[in-house]
């Protein structure tokens, strides 16, 4: 197998000098982090004052985890560590409620990073000569941006075409002959079942690879949509607290992901003790963001559940590896790649004097795509017969819902007391996408 690198030093670099260089860099940005009101409050009272109380490594161990809420509660500049001159890009993601967590980047971060994006490109054996289709949502989601410039760093041709349009996706495979796609499981599955409808089979186009990453699949999944497309898949992981893609991504052997340690350190911890775990257990993955100067994020729980491969891999590379996420330790629900709260679905609706107190939140798949049902049991005065009133409150709980969580959901609406009702724990997600 034929083994290319970008950066071959720093890819194969032994690992204490790896771990050298990530106690360089560690330094660095708990210099970075100091800079912030979040963490002037938090690391002092760790026993860390100035960057130089990191000795070693271990010394990581002295830091508090940071999670989701503290960003969001840090929202909009609590964890800015530089002037806003400096900032050249902000991504976004979804929090539990309506506050969004936002990430800024420096030109420098963003520079640190799409290099790391290059190396992923170059471990799957993609390069120059290739065609890259780029099917993530441009925007404030990391997806799209992020791989991009990647991409043209390593010098593919690059067709910004972003998420959705079936079609005219189809239509750009074939004109200009796409050979790679970067692109959620389930959409690749949807491309998959709509093609007939064009006329269209694998054989018509010239796809050679697909990253495929921002929600979970299996291997069977990945193996299935191998032999559909007759195309090498590769698995893209990250996060937009880390940047965004690019933190962990499979080389030529697809034999799990290379976490990309000289710009994140990893750790897997139980998620009740907080303690590490031994290599090959499974636990909680939490990330230290060793090359984002903007706004520093040291011990990030990520809520994903996944393990570490300590064996080296046959292709020299002496990051260590990642399963794929075997879960998630809290309920956040992947929609067609975007992250949503069921909590979020209840602040909108319990905002709407219509609805009553229950309702269900229902995940279907149709297509290969996934569908969200919001189920809400209205007041039973609202069901006069005035047909056009009930469609006007469906689009209505639809349009509040849309500017929350971004996408599209059906809405159904029902008299009081016909949803299941609970007299402990509520179950209020019914997940009954086939597993991917
Ligand atoms: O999904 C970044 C990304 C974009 C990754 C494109 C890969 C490709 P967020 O929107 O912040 O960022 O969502 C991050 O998505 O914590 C995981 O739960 C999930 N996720 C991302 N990639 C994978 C993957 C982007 N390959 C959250 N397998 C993460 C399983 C994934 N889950």
């Amino acid at each position: 197998m034929e083994i290319r690198y970008w950066n071959q030093r720093l890819e194969t670099l032994p690992r204490h000098e790896l771990r050298q260089l990530q106690l360089e860099r560690l330094r660095e940005v708990v210099g970075y982090a100091l800079q912030t009101p979040f963490y002037q409050k938090r690391l002092p009272k760790a026993g860390i004052s100035s960057p130089e109380d990191i000795r070693s490594l271990d010394d990581l161990k002295k830091i508090p985890f940071t999670v989701k809420d503290d960003l969001r509660q840090a929202f909009p500049k609590g964890l800015l560590a530089v002037d806003m001159e400096k900032v050249v890009r902000i991504h976004s993601s979804s929090g539990t409620t309506g506050i969004p967590t936002v990430i800024y980047y420096t030109a420098d971060d963003l520079d640190r990073w799409t290099d790391l994006l290059a190396r992923s490109i170059v471990a799957t054996g993609a390069g120059p000569a290739d065609v890259f289709q780029n099917m993530m949502s441009y925007g404030l989601f990391t997806g799209g941006l992020g791989m991009h410039y990647g991409a043209e760093r390593v010098g593919m041709a690059v067709i910004p075409v972003g998420g959705g349009n079936t079609q005219r996706q189809l239509q750009i495979m074939r004109d200009f002959r796409t050979t790679v796609l970067h692109i959620t499981p389930s959409y690749l599955l949807h491309i998959h079942q709509r093609m007939p409808e064009f006329g269209l089979t694998p054989a018509d186009l010239n796809l050679k690879k697909a990253w495929m990453g921002a929600e979970p699949h299996s291997e069977n999944t990945r193996l299935k949509l191998q032999e559909l497309f007759g195309i090498d898949i590769y698995n893209s992981y990250g996060l937009s607290e880390m940047n965004g893609p690019g933190v962990a991504f499979e080389c030529v052997y697809k034999n799990d992901l290379h976490v990309w340690e000289d710009g994140y350190i990893i750790e897997i911890i139980d998620p009740r003790t907080g303690e590490p775990v031994e290599d090959g257990q499974e636990g909680e993955v939490v990330f230290t963001n060793l090359i984002r100067h903007a706004l520093p994020l040291l011990r990030y729980r990520t809520r994903d559940l996944a393990f570490l491969h300590p064996e080296p891999c046959p292709c020299g590379r002496t990051a260590r590896r990642m399963s794929r996420i075997t879960g998630r330790t809290d309920d956040m629900l992947i929609i067609n790649g975007v992250n949503v709260f069921p909590s979020q679905i209840e602040e909108v609706l319990m905002s709407i004097p219509e609805v009553g107190t229950n309702y269900q939140i229902h995940l279907s798949r149709h297509e290969g795509l996934d569908r969200l049902t919001v189920k809400v049991e209205i007041y039973s005065k609202l069901f006069t017969g005035d047909l056009a009133a009930l469609e006007a409150l469906k689009n209505k709980i639809n349009e509040k819902l849309r500017a929350s969580i971004t996408i599209n959901s059906r809405i159904e609406l029902h008299e009081p007391g016909s949803l299941p009702a609970f007299e402990g724990k509520a179950k209020r997600v019914v997940d009954e996408r086939e597993k991917l």
